[in-house]
């Protein structure tokens, strides 16, 4: 079988893809396939809890229906983009099923991002439509949808979960299906949406996942985790950020069958009284998040007694709070370390409990390679800190229309550079040592250093700019932006970051601090020194808190 990819993606070779579908990886099925096929064997199991409403396998495998010959009468085709910004609903799932079926491409936003993320998604893609929910956390963005509009000639519809005004109606996409929509649905081998990648350069980068990939690392991450019919996962994160999708997340439990509880909250006044409710089996969440609820439970552990796995993942566990899970939550505690490029690790139920404290698990699969090597690709020897390379059946070969960056994010034979520095211990499990990619990882929240300072040298008042991550008790890291300000200019924090939110930039970018410098450390080869600007801020946050 011959791959088709959309244009702008990197097929694997085809002798490597030959080999992943005789390995039995890639079975053929797309993401749609998975949900029809939960809802022939289970169709009266409780697939989806969101506030009120629960809806059973096979009541949410109709609306999947439905709402794609709704997309297919407002003109929405295979290959279309659609840019998907929604809060946790549940129509987020219909949603992107429906998607799926007909073969349109999600392209995940988080409900944080703003006029320049989207604008750039919607234009980088050619997004033919954008759906959104009328409001949320105070935000509408019917109002975000008007200023994108106007910058994304592209967008013919804007999709709207509640209250639609001009715009299209979620609800009015439910048609009857007639039966003479178009039979021929994607290829598994298909690109099947667009996932958002953390990022370390300019402009955020966009990472085509196949139907045949992604569904292999949604059903052995399922198996891993050990999700059955019986699971019940309260989906508390994002929606639609890779973790709590696939890693198992909602798509993994729809897979086995088990029921996803939405909450639009991750706080533990929210999440608490619906584990109790719910009898949540399963959760995610990223540290800071981690440590809210460790301290919520001293008042409130009744409510968790259901609970019995927490997974952990997106930024470094420390090992003082990865003691404290099962003692204080009275679950079991996996760390997970993964990225929408692909790779996932785990550890596992049966791991000694050391390795489930002290590392962030080993890959899902036999067939995922690792690398671990020095600034020359050399490989270094297991116990040594390195630079972190993969490839595997569920790792992409290249970004969404980024040649030039492709060459510098994947080796010439395929491996992805991940910018994780690791050690692998001799049992394969990886412990995560720092980062060489210019990133700030914010609690899980991933802010890509150029981006934010290419949004700053556009102030006319500044000369030069340099974000740095610094250490934050809660978040583990917080952004530094260092400023040299042109001369004569007389620049304050509230200005700036005034100016980077009238910009359209997500709140979670801006920078938690300014320093004004008249210069920048500088390295041998005359780049700006990084290293010294973070040692710098890090040194001065420790004497002020002395
Ligand atoms: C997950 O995905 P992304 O794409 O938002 O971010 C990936 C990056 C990794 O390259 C690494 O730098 C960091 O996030 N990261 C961790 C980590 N998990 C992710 N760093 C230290 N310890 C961990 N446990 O964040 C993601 C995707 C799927 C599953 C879990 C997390």
């Amino acid at each position: 079988m011959k791959q088709d990819v959309l244009p702008g993606c990197v097929a694997w070779p085809e002798e490597v893809a030959a080999r992943y579908r005789a390995l039995g990886y890639w079975r053929g099925l797309t993401l749609g396939d998975l949900l029809s096929d939960s809802a022939q064997q289970w169709p009266d199991r409780i697939a989806l809890v969101c506030g009120e409403r629960r809806w059973c396998y096979a009541d949410l495998d109709q609306r999947v229906d439905k709402v794609a010959a709704g997309l297919r009468s407002i003109g929405i085709r295979a290959q279309d983009r659609v840019v998907v910004q929604l809060p946790n609903v549940a129509e987020f799932f219909v949603a992107i099923f429906a998607l799926f079926r007909i073969g349109a491409l999600p392209v995940f936003a988080l409900p944080a991002h703003r006029r320049a993320e989207i604008s750039h998604f919607c234009t980088h893609t050619d997004a033919v439509a954008y759906l959104i929910a009328d409001a949320d956390g105070g935000f509408d963005y019917r109002q975000l949808a008007c200023e994108v509009l106007p910058l994304a000639p592209s967008l013919r519809h804007v999709i709207v979960v509640g209250e639609a005004a001009e715009f299209v109606a979620f609800d009015s996409l439910y048609r009857e299906v007639s039966g003479m929509e178009d039979p021929v649905g994607p290829s598994a081998a298909d690109i099947a949406f667009l996932q958002l990648s953390g990022g370390s350069t300019g402009l955020p980068k966009l990472i085509p996942r196949t139907h045949d990939d992604y569904f292999y690392s949604v059903r052995a991450s399922a198996e891993i985790c050990g999700l059955t019919p019986e699971s019940i996962y309260l989906c508390a994160l994002p929606v639609a950020h890779n973790f709590p999708l696939s890693s198992p997340g909602s798509m993994g439990v729809f897979y086995a069958g088990g029921c996803v509880v939405l909450s639009r909250s991750p706080a533990p006044d929210a999440a608490f009284p619906l584990i109790a409710r719910e009898g949540v089996t399963h959760t995610a969440l990223v540290p800071p998040l981690a440590m809210i609820w460790l301290d919520a439970a001293k008042q409130n552990r009744p409510a968790l007694a259901s609970l019995q796995w927490l997974q952990v993942g997106g930024a470094k566990f420390s090992e003082e709070a990865a003691r404290r899970v099962e003692p204080e939550l009275g679950c079991q505690l996996q760390q997970v370390f993964g990225m929408a490029e692909g790779l996932v690790n785990y550890t596992r139920a049966d791991d000694p409990i050391e390795l489930v404290l002290t590392t962030q698990g080993c890959p899902i699969s036999v067939d995922d390679e690792v690398r671990v090597v020095d600034d020359e690709d050399h490989d270094l020897p297991d116990g040594e800190v390195g630079h972190l390379l993969t490839r595997g059946p569920y790792t992409i070969r290249g970004y969404y229309r980024a040649e030039q960056h492709n060459e510098r994010a994947f080796t010439p034979d395929g491996f992805y550079r991940t910018g994780d520095l690791v050690r692998r211990l001799p049992s394969g499990h990886l412990v995560v040592e720092g980062r060489a990619k210019d990133q700030i990882n914010r609690g899980g929240e991933k802010v890509a250093a150029e981006e934010v300072e290419n949004h700053l040298l556009a102030h006319p008042q500044v000369h030069d700019a340099a974000l740095v991550s610094m250490p934050d008790a809660y978040l583990g890291e917080k952004s530094c932006a260092f400023i040299i300000a042109r001369p004569g200019a007389a620049l304050r924090m509230v200005e700036l970051a005034g100016f980077l939110r009238l910009r359209g930039l997500a709140q979670y970018k801006i920078p938690d601090r300014f320093e004004f410098v008249d210069q920048f450390p500088k390295t041998g080869v005359g780049k700006v020194d990084k290293r010294t600007l973070r040692e710098r801020i890090a040194c001065a946050l420790a004497e002020s808190a002395e």
